[in-house]
């Protein structure tokens, strides 16, 4: 096998993100995957208008672009898509299934691209060639012969919209509204709480934000790994002098420190940029109480100005040695001495929004030692962020899966939007919330129908268009897949794209449920666990990347995607496909969906041989917002989205934005008070697309050559009578029948808060219970578990 990892080292690293470590990132990359040439051209059509849509993170493609559009990770991702390698005919002529079981997620994906669709032979054990038609009459066969309840659809987030369009549709006129997808796993929690909160399912910022805010409240996202390309507009906001107050329980280097690697000057001088104006290293599940915290410091110094009280914003417990309160009072005092009256937008919370009383009276009666404690941060940090945003007139907030991916993902998220109504921090140049998406399209194939909620889905609209009658009961969520799949009640499972088994939680419990499953069909670039095991019969059907020449009937197609800002954008295929037998992703699902459902009055292979007939259907069922889509499809810098709430139109059931006060500052762990219990946040490595494992180098945290690492703080160490360095194994604490344990993790002594600890996702997957989610999103909560850790018998190893 390739890519084994060398020796393994931790040390500290003391570089920014970005600059020359980057760079030679890149570079190793293209090597490896045999493209050092033809890679770098390809390149410079990443994220251009007229170019390919990055595969990697969602992140907004500016009208304006950069000689080279794409960051580090970006490269990393159309590298992996477009290497020389093969997973071959004579691959897997040569291995059986029960043999890669045993494989690592990285050696599994690095045999590169799927060539060949393939069948799974239970006499050999092997995955064996099929011709496309057979393979798409045996599907349709096997799922006709099944009820469409026992049918479950998935959907990773990087299928284009034509695709999902397609795929949703396919769903529908089967019978079945199983559609569960990445989403359910990552930002579910924002879909669920934004459109109470105010009315949208998205996040409102757009770029122009950050050419006009004051002060970004940066919030449980790593943008240096994540989504890097974002750090060109925080780079460009800082020097303008807008301030980054960030809140992260680790000290990321991309929040820290940042090279322009497109910049000569920064390149050649080392000089950097400084992110993080302030950086407040929250413990994990402690937002709620952190942004809490900063709520009642605005709240209460705005009730010390109206009573013309400055001398009592700092509260009765004064502590005016404190830098932060310090600043609050001399904001306060500034704020009087000018004769203003107050600290909140009065005027914007009594137009627009309800709920403000029972949040103020909340955050009033919050006492400092309790948001002190849940936080981890002081009263006096908390003070300091609220004068810092007080004093801005636009605050921007940006948030990722340190707040999504929790018990309280939804509640966290409406905290976001509590503190922005403050002060009318929504709907105004420079104000807006920013939720960082994942996947590159994973935000629009919700806007075309992906969607186990049938609510959500314009099903009147598909009804009259198709002439059929969509099932109107609610699917099943990923969560509720994995349980259908536990329990039986799902017999088949059509995956278009990911790798499911590594991404859930559950992993032994449905990973031995799935070998029972009569259908699994994967529709897929590279071999993954999820294709290695398998069901009764099953399909493995390699498609083309978004990278490729698409070429149909009509010629080279275009397909197209939306991004973290909703602005949609087209994408054109550049390179030669990996294997003249893969087919496209619309022509997969067509193939099946015509095998399956036979005559219907879709025109599946007009379609196929022209996406630009799948726009126009997807426009006839969404006309506002995909108004002139193929005109549009190409327009620098992509068109936005209508969304009501950027003009302060709120399409709530109370027709206002609202503040919805949390029920508790943090969730109820049945751990029966066990004192030595830390808490578990599921990390990325800068060397990871989720599932797809580059390689063994987490630059920014210094970890190279293995990812079975746990990263601890010091005095937790030390009080586990550990020592950094040692081999544990990792215990799941919640109280429950199953044990759960994932064993030979390494400990590495960290930056972290006391009580916090993080380890890398997918390794630690196995330790999540299924109900440990969101109770209304579904969300796991894989940013905060409750684990032990104990000494081990087995050495460090990946
Ligand atoms: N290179 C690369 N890019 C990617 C991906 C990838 O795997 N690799 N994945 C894509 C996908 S699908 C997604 S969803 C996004 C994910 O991108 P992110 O939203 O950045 O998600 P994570 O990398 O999981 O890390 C979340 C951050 O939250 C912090 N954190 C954890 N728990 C808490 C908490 O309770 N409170 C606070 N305040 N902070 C916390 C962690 O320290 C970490 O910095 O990235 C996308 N882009
Ligand atoms: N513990 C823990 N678990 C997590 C998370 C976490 O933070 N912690 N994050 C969650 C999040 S945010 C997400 S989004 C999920 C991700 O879950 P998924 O989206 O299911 O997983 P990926 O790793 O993105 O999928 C990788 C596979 O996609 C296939 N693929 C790549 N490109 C294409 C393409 O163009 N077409 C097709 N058809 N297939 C392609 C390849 O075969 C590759 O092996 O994981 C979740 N799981
Ligand atoms: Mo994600």
């Amino acid at each position: 096998m390739s890519g084994s990892p060398s020796e393994s080292r931790v040390r500290t690293y003391t570089g920014p993100a970005g600059g020359w470590g980057s760079a030679k990132s890149v570079t190793e990359i293209l090597v490896r995957e045999q493209l050092p040439v033809r890679g770098a051209n390809l390149l410079r059509h990443q994220n251009k208008p007229e170019g390919y849509m990055c595969v990697s993170c969602a992140w907004a493609k500016p009208a304006k672009t950069h000689p080279l559009e794409f960051c580090e990770n970006g490269a990393k991702a159309t590298a992996w898509e477009v290497t020389s390698r093969r997973a071959d005919r004579s691959f897997f002529d040569a291995h059986t299934l029960t043999e890669l079981e045993s494989w690592r997620d990285h050696d599994l994906e690095e045999q590169g691209r799927l060539t060949h669709p393939m069948k799974w032979d239970a006499a050999t054990d092997k995955y064996v060639p099929v011709p496309w038609e057979q393979a798409f009459v045996e599907v349709g066969q096997e799922l006709r012969a099944l009820a469409p309840e026992q049918v479950d659809l998935y959907t990773s987030g990087r299928a284009s919209l034509e695709t999902s369009y397609m795929y949703q549709l396919f769903a529908r006129m089967y019978g079945s509204n199983n559609l569960p997808d990445s989403s359910n796993m990552c930002h579910e929690s924002s879909s669920v709480a934004l459109p109470e909160s105010i009315g949208a399912s998205v996040g409102t910022a757009i770029l122009s934000d950050f050419e006009n805010t004051d002060c970004i409240f940066y919030i449980a996202q790593n943008v240096g790994t994540s989504s890097p390309r974002m750090l060109h507009d925080l780079q460009d906001a800082v020097d303008r002098g807008a301030k980054i107050v960030t809140f992260n329980m680790l000290r990321e280097r991309g929040l820290e420190r940042f090279v322009n690697p497109q910049s000569p000057t920064q390149m050649l001088t080392g000089s950097e940029t400084t992110i993080s104006s302030d950086y407040y290293q929250v413990r994990n599940g402690g937002d709620i109480a952190a942004l809490f915290g900063v709520c009642k410091a605005l709240i209460e110094a705005d009730d010390a100005l109206k009573a013309s009280s400055v001398s009592q914003v700092a509260g009765e417990d004064d502590k005016p040695a404190d830098p932060g309160n310090a600043a609050m009072v001399a904001f306060a005092a500034s704020m009087a001495a000018a004769d203003k009256k107050h600290v909140l937008d009065h005027d914007f919370i009594k137009e627009h929004t309800t709920g403000f009383e029972e949040f103020a009276i909340t955050a009033r009666r919050h006492p400092w030692a309790e948001l002190e404690s849940i936080s981890g941060l002081t009263r006096g940090q908390m003070t300091e962020a609220a004068a810092t945003y007080a004093k801005s007139n636009a605050v921007l907030t940006i948030y990722g899966m340190g707040l999504t991916q929790h018990l309280m993902g939804v509640q966290n998220v409406h905290m976001v939007v509590n503190l922005a109504l403050l002060r009318g921090n929504i709907g105004k140049p420079g104000a807006n919330i920013c939720a960082v998406r994942g996947h590159s399209n994973v935000q629009g194939q919700r806007t075309v129908g992906i969607t186990e909620k049938p609510g959500l889905a314009p099903l009147d609209k598909l009804a009259e268009l198709y002439g059929f009658e969509p099932p109107r009961w609610t699917g099943r969520s990923t969560v509720e897949t994995c349980e259908a799949i536990i329990d039986g009640s799902s017999r088949a499972f059509v995956s278009l794209g990911g790798n499911f088994l590594k991404a859930i939680p559950e992993t032994e419990a449905v990973e031995a449920a799935w070998r029972k499953l009569r259908l699994t069909v994967q529709i897929a670039t590279k071999l993954n666990r999820s294709h290695v095991l398998h069901g009764e019969v099953a399909y493995l059907l390699p498609c083309l990347g978004r990278i490729e020449v698409d070429q149909q009937a009509s010629g080279p197609q275009s397909v197209s995607m939306e991004s973290s800002i909703a602005y949609f954008h087209g994408s054109r295929g550049k390179t030669k496909p990996a294997s003249p037998e893969l087919l496209s992703e619309p022509a997969i699902v067509a193939g099946i969906a015509k095998a399956t459902l036979g005559e219907t009055r879709v025109p599946w292979d007009q379609w196929v041989g022209d996406y630009g007939t799948v726009r126009d259907a997807i426009e006839a069922t969404y006309p506002e917002t995909f108004r002139d889509f193929n005109k549009r499809l190409f327009q620098p810098g992509g068109f936005p989205r209508p969304l009501p709430a950027r003009e302060r139109k709120w399409v709530t059931s109370s027709g206002k934005a609202n503040f919805i006060t949390p029920d508790r500052l943090f969730p109820h762990l049945s751990t029966s008070g066990r004192t030595e219990v830390l808490h578990l946040a599921t990390l990325r490595s800068n060397d990871q697309f989720n599932t797809t494992i580059y390689g063994y180098s987490d630059r920014f945290r210094g970890v190279d050559g293995t990812r079975k690492v746990v990263f601890m703080n010091r005095e937790d160490i030390a009080a586990m009578g550990l020592t950094n360095g040692v081999s544990v194994d990792l215990t799941t604490a919640i109280e429950e029948e199953t044990a759960r344990k994932v064993i030979g993790f390494r400990v590495v002594e960290y930056n972290i808060p006391k009580g916090s600890c993080g380890a890398y996702f997918p390794e630690t997957n196995p330790l999540f219970p299924l109900e440990h989610h969101d109770a209304k999103s579904k969300t796991p909560s894989y940013k905060l578990l409750p684990i032990l850790i104990t000494p081990s018998s087995e050495l460090p190893h990946d």
